[in-house]
């Protein structure tokens, strides 16, 4: 017998076959019940379920034990068409009974995705303009789902209900106006009112008339690698000028003390503001693009180098009232970096705490100045004796000013024009 022959033989190849998987299987099992009995204390797991290459061998087996399938049922239909027999498997029944049972395990899993990853989702916004935020979403996500059910239930039911029985024949059917003008007439409706609304929203957000009554707060954020600072306008209410040319080891800021608006700004190491009183965010960066994000209450901006942006809002909720929302008694509003901005980027975060103004005000003032000894120096201003002590007191005498539009950060104009 020629080797080509001895290989096609059936007999010997299913013989083969049943040869090696006993084979393999018994050295496997040798081979456990030897490790089971030499080690006493069960091996542990976890690295492996760890490892990419135990999936990455997981995934490959899968794709064999597909591979095998597939060729022995392709051996199964060549046999019964060699054999004149009628085809063994009615596919298009398979077909549709898997599309059927697709649809019914997607749904599955929206409901999965509702209910247990929706328990997850921030709490109520805490702020006027988040209420408008979520509403939109809400609303976006309620008509998607809708549409998204609907024509699921279409797609996956026609193509078992319709499928192929050898008794029909499909009907052509080109064109139709009157269903062409409904599927892009409806949707476009639909997508024009929801444009309408964010763009509505947004000009509600960022073009606010402001209530000379209820002044905003103005707070200025300073991004860098890897880290936030935050500055407080002082008693003047007014945040001081800055400009990149005057940063040092000591002026990290660049601010410039030749403008007197900033001799009582304050650092703080965290971000406390009064409920119901709108803030205004004087949002800057001293390196690269980072993005201030404070997701409780719906407000994320990009901080850009060279460029200022603002951001007014008006926190709703404190942070004792959200502790009792939450249920959640160590619960923390904070704000983060939300642009992949380098390798520390997951550590740019800092507390904001929204407290009543009385608690504001006692807080405040108990702040540092950014102001000491070393720059009034640099700066040729007088130095004062004690300066080490917080900022307790009120400002200094230099400082006082009635306080004006807070938009006095203007960054490198009293460079420029030197
Ligand atoms: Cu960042």
């Amino acid at each position: 017998m020629s080797l080509r022959k001895y290989i096609s033989n059936k007999t010997i190849a299913a013989l083969a076959v049943i040869v090696t998987v006993f084979g393999t299987t018994s050295a496997f099992a040798q081979e456990a019940a030897a490790g089971a009995a030499a080690t006493a204390k069960p091996i542990d797991m976890f690295p492996i379920y760890k490892s990419a290459a135990f999936y990455t061998l997981l995934f490959l087996l899968l794709c064999l034990f597909i591979a095998i399938v597939g060729k022995a049922m392709r051996v199964y239909e060549l046999t019964r068409e060699a054999q004149d027999k009628p085809a063994g498997i009615n596919w298009n029944t398979i077909n549709g009974v898997l599309f059927v049972i697709f649809l019914i395990v997607g749904l599955y899993g929206v409901y999965f995705e509702y209910t247990v990853h929706g328990n997850m989702l921030l709490p109520e916004a805490a702020s006027e303009h988040g209420k408008k935020i979520d509403q939109m979403f809400n609303i976006t996500l309620i008509l998607t789902t809708i549409v998204f059910i609907g024509t699921h239930l279409v797609l996956f039911l026609f193509s078992y209900f319709y499928k192929n029985t050898g008794k029909r024949k499909a009907y052509y059917y080109p064109h139709n106006n009157a269903l062409e003008r409904i599927w892009t007439i409806v949707p476009a409706l639909v997508l024009t009112v929801l444009v309408l609304m964010g763009f509505l929203t947004w000009r509600s957000i960022f073009y606010k008339i402001e209530d000379p009554n209820n002044k905003p707060l103005s707070i200025e954020i300073t991004s860098q690698q890897f880290a936030w600072t935050i500055r407080y306008p002082g008693a003047d209410g007014v945040v001081g000028k800055k400009n990149y040319k005057l940063i040092t080891g000591t002026n990290s800021l660049g601010m410039d003390f030749k403008d007197k608006n900033n001799l009582d700004d304050q650092m703080a190491e965290e971000m406390v503001i009064p409920v119901n009183k709108p803030v205004r965010l004087i949002l800057t960066s001293k390196d690269v693009l980072h993005s201030f994000y404070m997701p409780h209450f719906r407000v994320q901006l990009n901080t850009v180098p060279g460029m200022t942006s603002y951001f007014e809002f008006t926190p709703t909720i404190t942070t004792a009232e959200m502790q009792t929302k939450v249920n959640d008694p160590a619960f923390k509003y904070l704000f983060y970096c939300s642009k992949i901005c380098g390798s520390g980027h997951y550590n740019m975060q800092k507390v904001v705490r929204v407290v009543s103004q009385a608690e504001y005000d006692a807080w405040v003032v108990k702040q540092p100045k950014f102001i000491n000894n070393d720059l009034r120096k640099q700066f040729g201003l007088p130095t004062v004796p004690d300066a080490a002590a917080p900022a307790a007191a009120p400002a200094d005498s230099t400082a006082k000013k009635p306080a004006k539009d807070s938009s006095a950060v203007a960054m490198n104009k009293p460079a420029l024009k030197k």
